[in-house]
């Protein structure tokens, strides 16, 4: 066996100079970190043995993942997003704070500013003949007590799975609204029951996918940040239950509590009273907020988005 290099001065010497662990100035923390990443960079090129060739290929991966713009989406297909929810759950718990309705990741497709309305929307603009679908809830505390005036943030994909802002066919803010709780905490949408996503299938992101034998698609889903003065930020996403995907999610999103039943209308009575002609489907989903605490981690996270 030849020996390690990096346990030879040399190597380490090289380390320290490379996050100026050992000079005065910069962030510490982040030294720390560089430390850390490129040494562990380093054990993973000396393990595996890795030829320059192999190496200079994962450059330019990189280097492609960002010219795609698809680091949002390999993030949770890693399991990083993921990673961040559990330490958060992690840290809630450590602090004493249970129930509430399970976070789950936010995802690289949220847009800023879709338009705000009270009690009640309308999500989809008529244009897709989708499966109409109204979802209905109530924000409440852990007390069971109704939250009035929360905001709840919905987004979701039509019917190919293509989210708008980032789909040039969908007009702007398409299946993206802000709802505001009427004064029993309510909220209530009329939709299109989303499709699934699948990684661009000639992107960076499924390039990966395939070499590690993995697929790259999401079960069908709706995105929620709900937001109220006092309480924790929730992000979180339901399921459609029933898609083949629920239970083998490429983002690793989904979770006990967040696969509500969809129920299928088809009385003509019903029907006609949406002003319908096609049988629909129907959701009731509550969520339920942590009151905001020093305990824990803050759940408003700081993040680049797209501009809208
Ligand atoms: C999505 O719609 C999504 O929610 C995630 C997490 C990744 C890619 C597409
Ligand atoms: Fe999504």
């Amino acid at each position: 066996m030849t020996e390690s290099l990096m346990e030879t001065k040399p190597v380490k010497d090289l380390l320290m100079k490379v996050s100026a662990l050992g000079a005065d100035g910069g962030d510490v923390r982040l030294k720390r970190i560089v430390h850390r990443v490129v040494s562990d960079l380093f054990r993973t090129i000396e393990e595996f043995d890795v030829q320059p060739d192999e190496f200079w290929s994962a450059m330019a991966y990189l280097t492609r993942v960002g010219q795609a713009n698809e680091i949002g989406l390999l993030v949770p297909g890693l399991g990083l997003e993921t990673f961040l929810d559990m330490r958060l759950d992690q840290a809630e718990q450590q602090a004493g704070l249970e129930g509430g309705t399970p976070r789950t990741i936010e995802g690289p497709l949220w847009l800023e500013g879709a338009p705000l309305s009270v009690g009640e929307a309308r999500l989809d603009d008529g244009s897709e003949q989708g499966e109409v679908l109204f979802m209905q809830g109530q924000v409440r505390d852990l007390n069971g007590k109704p939250v009035a005036g929360a905001v709840v943030d919905v987004w979701h994909a039509n019917t190919k799975g293509g989210y708008s802002g980032f789909d040039p066919s969908q007009p702007k803010y398409n299946l993206r609204r802000r709802i505001q709780t009427d004064a029993e905490g309510r909220y209530v949408f009329r939709s299109i029951l989303p499709s699934g996503y699948a990684c661009p299938p000639d992107g960076p992101t499924q390039q990966l996918l395939d070499v590690l034998g993995r697929h790259g698609h999401r079960p069908a889903h709706i995105h929620f940040f709900v937001v109220a003065p006092g309480y924790r930020k929730l992000t979180t996403q339901i399921n459609i239950d029933g898609d083949e995907y629920l239970h083998d999610d490429f983002a690793f999103a989904t979770r006990d509590g967040l696969i509500p039943s969809v129920k299928r209308v088809s009385d003509a009575a019903s029907i006609h009273e949406k002003g319908l002609n096609a049988p629909y489907a129907e959701i009731d989903f509550d969520f339920v907020l942590h009151a905001e605490t020093a305990a824990a981690p803050k759940t408003v996270v700081e993040r680049a988005h797209a501009p809208a």
